[in-house]
């Protein structure tokens, strides 16, 4: 018996041996492939050391962000109901069905409270608990900082109190008067896998609302027009137009404010180059607007994974999709742009001063993918990605050093280039990003397109989501200008 129990007991440790060292081994082979990535990523990165001091301008706003874990604000009850779409959040339960609604699928959202002191209450509740948190926010300011840091001079569009002013770095200069009150996005944030009610969260992502007096009307527009011959831009950014929309608007009063950023932006010289960055649009009728008045004169487009789905959708179904997988395939992603970079390119053949689209970047969980036109304007594609890349885990986990022990990969181990026609490309941990040629017939003409695909490393540790698209962008756009 003993003799036996004994050699029961020996197996069973060396069986727990064997097994310790499979798992040790895996989770080395896993720390070895991220730090290859990480390094990859990191190589390319540093490829491109940028010359001179690019001059940026952007527009518009700014606001002050306060940041709230979603379920200290907000409390699920079985009286919340079926989640809902709301254009605008005009009350307590509106708040609760619609952030259901956008949480279920780990979509960020951005809501009108047009009642200002139910909005006032909330921002108050929020405030009262020790872990909220505020920051200058806004597309415009946090795309700044950014191009800032990554050594550009940069001129923001912003009216805003003279305090807020204050916590603006010098190196930035601002065109755009005082107000008497800034504006305050309320972001409802969360992880992934966080639960509330039914519901699950697919990925870390965050639920705004607001009670804008001065983003909406892009007010700062005029005094930005003044400064912009002699800051002589190289890159000239729209962004923060979302503020616009479900906003209650005097009759008219929008359309002739996009006719302005139109004329802004056809005033600029052609050796300055204009990015938009996309956000969130839940109302058809902007983003129509915005693809006739804007779109069309922009060199660049900036956009997530939920934006190309709305854009793509608004264009080719003529309506709008409000939520989209939040995690797409690759191919999914890629034909999505190489379908709106041809349609976009069409289209502006027939638009009078309309300028041709020549890149799109758009920046996903897993992933980022950038296209343009080989031999354009933008140079550094790889560089751009791998920086793009590199920003989303920095921004997320908010330290420029990438800890790998606070990171995954959620991209696959290959991933083709088209649903249809692709071809597998396997994912070279050594040499992370993938980058080939492409040639698009538009009209006769054959444009030949480089398209790279950049692994992200994301955050398992979010301590921030918002404005992450904003830093990604930016920072993609730097080693491009
Ligand atoms: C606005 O919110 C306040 C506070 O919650 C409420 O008392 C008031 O009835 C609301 N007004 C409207 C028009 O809904
Ligand atoms: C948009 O239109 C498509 C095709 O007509 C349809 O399948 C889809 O359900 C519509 N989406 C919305 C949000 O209405
Ligand atoms: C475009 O490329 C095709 C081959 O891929 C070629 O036959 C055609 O002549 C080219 N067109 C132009 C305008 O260069
Ligand atoms: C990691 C990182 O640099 N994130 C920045 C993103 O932008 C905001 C606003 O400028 C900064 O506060 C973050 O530090």
């Amino acid at each position: 018996m003993e003799y036996k129990g004994l050699k029961v007991g020996t197996l069973l440790s060396v069986l727990a041996f064997l097994v310790g060292i499979y798992y040790r081994e895996s989770e080395n082979l896993l720390q070895k492939r991220l730090t290859a990535v990480l390094e990859g990523l990191e190589e390319v990165e540093t490829k491109h050391v940028g010359s001179g001091r690019p001059r940026v301008a952007i527009g518009y706003g700014i606001c002050t962000d306060v940041y709230i874990d979603a379920k200290y604000l907000i409390t699920y009850s079985k009286d919340v109901g079926d989640p809902e779409h709301f254009d605008e959040i005009k009350s307590e339960d509106e708040l609760l069905k619609s952030f259901a609604y956008y949480f279920r699928h780990g979509a960020a959202a951005e809501r009108f409270m047009p009642n200002g002191s139910l909005f006032n209450q909330l921002v108050s509740h929020a405030r009262s608990f020790s872990s909220s948190y505020s920051n200058i926010g806004g597309n415009a300011p946090v795309m700044a900082f950014r191009f800032a840091k990554e050594g550009c001079d940069v001129l923001l569009a912003a009216k805003m109190t003279k305090s807020l002013r204050q916590l603006i770095p010098s190196n930035i200069r601002v065109a755009g008067g005082d107000v008497q009150q800034d504006d305050i996005h309320l972001v409802l944030e969360y992880k992934r896998g966080e639960t509330w009610g039914p519901f699950t969260s697919s990925r870390a992502n965050r639920y705004i609302v607001h009670n804008d007096a001065n983003n909406p009307t892009i007010s700062s527009l005029e005094e930005f027009d003044k400064l912009l011959p002699e800051f002589a831009p190289d890159l000239f950014v729209v962004s923060g137009l979302q503020m616009m929309d479900n906003y209650p608007f005097p009759e008219g009063m929008r359309f002739s404010r996009l006719m302005k950023v139109k004329q802004q932006m056809i005033n600029q010289p052609r050796s300055t180059k204009i990015h938009f960055e996309m956000a969130s649009f839940a109302e058809e009728n902007l983003l129509l607007e915005l693809s006739e008045l804007v779109i069309p004169f922009a060199d660049s487009l900036g956009m997530n994974e939920q934006e190309i789905a709305n854009l793509y959708s608004l264009m080719y179904n003529g309506n709008i999709s409000l939520v989209a997988d939040s995690n797409p395939r690759v191919a999914t992603v890629l034909d999505q742009m190489r379908l709106l970079f041809k349609l976009i390119r069409k289209n502006g053949k027939s638009i009078e001063n309309a300028r041709q689209l020549t890149r799109i970047h758009v920046h996903t969980l897993a992933y980022q993918a950038i296209l343009n036109v080989k031999n354009s304007v933008w140079k550094n594609t790889m560089a751009a990605a791998a920086k793009a890349s590199l920003t989303a885990n920095r921004h997320v986990c908010g330290s420029n050093n990438v800890d790998i022990q606070k990171a995954m990969l959620i991209m696959d181990d290959s991933f083709s280039t088209s649903i249809n026609a692709g071809r597998r490309i396997p994912l070279d941990i050594e040499k992370p990003v993938s980058c080939w040629d492409e040639v698009f017939k538009i009209d006769g003409d054959n444009v030949t397109i480089e398209v790279c695909v950049a692994p992200v490393l994301v955050c398992t540790q979010a301590s921030q989501t918002a404005g992450g698209g904003d830093n990604i962008s930016s920072a993609g756009l730097v080693p491009q200008i």
